[in-house]
């Protein structure tokens, strides 16, 4: 593609109509939304005007001029209305769309890669996250590309548009050390330095401490402080006084200024530099306006500046811009430190309107009020390099085995599990096995990540020996690096855990290369990078989540460690499928299914069978613990794998006069199946249900009802289905080594009484008896809870159980 040089003049006065109009666009946005369209039900845009304003310049030199198809964009996410401005410009976003501004279904207040619909890379919102992304999704990049895959194409740059206060948000500087472990590049961090957050005016200085952070992991920095104006006066006559003031000018002075424009400037100059002579002229040549533009001219609302250093850089090396910026530039309320919910009134609109040149019903118009013809605009537009084609992939899908094969040991954790069926599938070639990409925060080993990992090796760009292997010296694992490494070993943070799935789980849309990435940690620190595990989800990710040891099962290991709700995150993480499974067999199907499952992305309504949109996909997470159990010998059928992807199956079919069932889930199994053989001869027919998903036999369940509201009077779920024919005096015994509300809700779905056992309060610590004692879920809970739900006659072998 053949481009003129960036800097050329006419280019310069193109992008600088185009800044004014981007800026226009999303101000009528933003005062649209809250005078002319929800003013009704009092919503407000807080938090947008003066926020995205600082932005104005910094975005329209990287899109319309610096971007390539193959970069990747975080965005600030107050910054929306910017971004969405200068898609529309580029024809990529609907005028309906900005009309419905935080509407419903319109342009959404963050920019969002799944609701939104003008080619958003990341999502943002959760102000860190982001950022964070795109340091991860450059080490994917670098992953995929070290993997031979995807080399056709361009490397990418991944840049963040990074609000100053978002640096104080801990999971950014955990991502700084995790980058610079593994040779980061191709990543841009511009920060938005208007030195203002949502309710202050921040510390004096911050860049410096900023510089040297930044510059001691690796990154250049690059300070943006002042524009060409400000550069120019400075070499005027009394030039040096004026840099000296404004240099050591306190960011809340300075704020104030910007606020009260050209009087205030010109009488605080002369106060305090003005000379009589070089330095008074300098200030006395200039009108007020003039003054204050020259005072406000920071790098960061100076095109040419910003373009320049953009277009200088040429290396891969990470780079954090600091761009000095005026909150709220060119508005009204710029500067003030109460700007952030600020919003313009319409007699401020009208002034600014005025301004703009723009004819009340021709708000929209793409190049109403400027002075560059139109034709000339939108060839410019139409040549803007970033737009071109090639931005959206769309990966194939990989084959997935129908089963996975392994061998089960008379007793076995889920954990010992997941670990030989990984080891399996590491033994063999396949493409499954290749494209698969494993990851852990510090437990590789203690999930049992040991043995995929000596079969695969660990991931680097530079290989690096495992010097106990040359020395000889034995142990388990070999801990080679390679770039044909398929673990990539993280440090404990568990954020950076879910960012990195993140953006592995991304990798077929941005990269083109589908990968397969399981992620493990212990369950309890899921709640620590919960937000990111959100934030995954959001974006549509797609990773298997293995979480292990989970539950108080992990009995001695520690009261600390044990995990209560994550449960019922499983039940209510959107785009996360929860497992637990008790026995390696149900491990094996729930595997193979998530293989495919976090590979699907059709749209469409609910199956029928189970009403779950299983044909839109998502991500999967495997709750797994460390207990070994008594497996039961039985072959797999494909109805009890289907079940078992369904969410639950019988293991003891309840009889037509039954009294009671037991719902078990996970590694509860055992004394489930014990409680039932004890209550055998006291209680008819007893039942037990083994539950694989609590989460899809919920969802199911509560598709099924919304459906039948709609009229589909047929529609069942496959819980309301096996619970069909249990008789409705039977009682429920439901257990889980985790929040009782899991399975409490099975009640509800025909009418029968539940008796849920469960976790409520953790941190004891002893032998799994001990505790399942302490917590209420053992063997006698269960028959204790039994004689309760049915107390006509006693369980006679419940006073043996004490
Ligand atoms: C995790 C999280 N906490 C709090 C918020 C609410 N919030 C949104 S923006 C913001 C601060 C904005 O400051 P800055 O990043 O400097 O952006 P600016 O408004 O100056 O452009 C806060 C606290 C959020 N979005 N995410
Ligand atoms: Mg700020």
């Amino acid at each position: 593609m053949t481009r003129r040089t960036p800097s050329s003049s006419d280019e310069l006065r193109i992008l600088g109509e185009l800044e004014k109009k981007v800026l226009w666009l999303a101000s009528w946005t933003i005062h649209n939304a809250n005078h002319l369209r929800h003013n009704t039900d009092g919503l407000k845009v807080g938090g947008h005007q003066a926020s995205s304003a600082s932005l104005t310049s910094i975005m329209t030199a990287l899109y319309f001029s610096t971007l390539r198809p193959q970069d990747r964009v975080a965005v600030k996410p107050h910054a929306s209305p910017i971004y969405h401005a200068i898609q529309y410009l580029l024809g990529q976003q609907s005028r309906e769309k900005l009309e419905d501004f935080r509407g419903y279904k319109g342009a959404q207040s963050y920019p969002s890669r799944t609701k939104d619909t003008d080619d958003v890379d990341f999502s943002t919102g959760s102000v860190g996250l982001g950022v964070a992304q795109t340091l991860f999704s450059s080490l994917v990049q670098d992953y995929v590309r070290a993997h031979g895959w995807g080399m056709e194409r361009p490397e990418g740059r991944m840049i963040a548009l990074v609000g100053d206060a978002e640096l104080d948000e801990g999971n950014i500087f955990e991502s700084i050390l995790e980058g610079w472990k593994h040779g980061l590049r191709n990543c841009w961090w511009i920060v938005d330095y208007n030195r203002q957050s949502l309710d202050a005016v921040i510390r004096e200085g911050l860049w410096a401490r900023y510089e040297k952070l930044f510059a001691a992991f690796g990154w250049d920095v690059v300070i943006l402080k002042y524009g060409s104006l400000l550069e120019g006066s400075f070499r005027e006559p009394g030039g040096d006084a004026l840099r000296h003031w404004i240099d050591s000018c306190p960011n809340q002075l300075y704020s104030a200024l910007v606020f009260q424009g050209g009087g205030a400037w010109r009488k605080r100059l002369l106060d305090e530099i003005g000379d009589g002579g070089a330095v008074t002229r300098l200030i006395e040549a200039r009108t007020d306006a003039e003054l204050h533009r020259l005072m406000t001219n920071l790098a960061g609302h100076d095109l040419p500046t910003l373009i320049d250093a953009f277009g200088k850089v040429d290396h891969d090396r990470p780079i954090c811009f600091i761009a000095y910026t005026i909150k709220g530039f060119a508005l009204p309320f710029a500067g003030h430190k109460d700007n952030h919910a600020g919003l313009m009134t319409p007699a401020q609109m009208e002034i600014f309107r005025a301004a703009m040149n723009i004819r009340p019903a021709h708000e929209w118009d793409a190049f109403e009020g400027l002075t560059i013809a139109p034709a000339k605009l939108q060839a410019f537009l139409d040549d803007v390099p970033f737009t071109a084609a090639g931005r959206r992939h769309r990966a194939k899908r990989i084959a997935v085995p129908a089963e996975l094969t392994v061998t089960i040991q008379p007793e076995m954790s889920t954990q010992a599990g997941f670990g030989a069926l990984l080891n399996e599938i590491g033994r063999e070639t396949s493409e499954i096995a290749d494209r698969i990409v494993t990851t852990s925060p510090d437990v590789t080993v203690s999930t049992n990540l040991g043995a995929w990992v000596n079969r695969r090796g660990l991931f680097a760009r530079e290989k690096l020996a495992d010097i106990f292997k040359s020395e000889r010296i034995p142990s388990t694992f070999n801990w080679d690096f390679s770039p044909r490494g398929q673990h990539i070993e993280l440090g404990i943070a568990e954020m950076n855990l879910f960012i990195l799935l993140s953006a592995l789980g991304l990798s077929h849309a941005i990269n083109g290369e589908r990968l397969i990435p399981i992620g493990t940690l212990y369950d309890p620190f899921i709640q620590r990078g919960l937000d990111a595990l959100n934030y995954a989800c959001y974006q549509d990710a797609r990773f298997i989540l293995v979480a292990t040891p989970s539950g108080v099962t992990l009995a001695p290991e520690g009261g600390a460690h044990q995990s209560i709700a994550t449960p019922l995150i499983g039940i209510a993480q959107d785009g996360l499928a929860a497992f637990e499974p008790a026995f390696v067999d149900e491990l094996a199907v729930i595997l193979a299914f998530a293989f495919d499952y976090i590979q699907r992305d059709a749209a469409g309504d609910p199956s029928e069978r189970n009403w779950l949109r299983d044909e839109t996909g998502g991500s999967v997470y495997l709750r797994l613990s460390t207990r070994p159990i008594e497996q039961i010998k039985r072959a797999m059928t494909p109805e009890l794998a289907q079940a078992i992807v369904d969410g639950a199956y019988w293991l003891r079919k309840p009889g037509p006069n039954c009294q009671v069932v037991v719902a078990y889930a996970g590694a509860v199994a055992p004394e489930a199946i014990q409680a039932v053989g004890l209550m055998a001869e006291d209680r008819r027919d007893v039942g037990l249900l083994a539950v694989t998903s609590a989460d899809r036999l919920n969802a199911g369940w509560t598709a099924a009802q919304r459906a039948r509201e709609r009229g589909l009077a047929q529609v069942r779920s496959h819980i309301e289905r096996l619970l069909a024919d249990v008789p409705s005096q039977c009682g429920i015994v439901s257990i889980v080594d985790g929040h009782p509300a899991t399975l409490a809700w099975l009640g509800a779905v025909h009418g029968h009484r539940v008796r849920p056992l469960g976790v409520e309060h953790f941190g004891q610590t002893g032998s799994i008896g001990d505790i399942y004692r302490h917590y209420g879920i053992d063997t006698r809970a269960i028959v204790a809870a039994a004689q309760g739900l049915a107390p006509e006659r006693p369980i006679r072998h419940l006073r043996m159980l004490s």
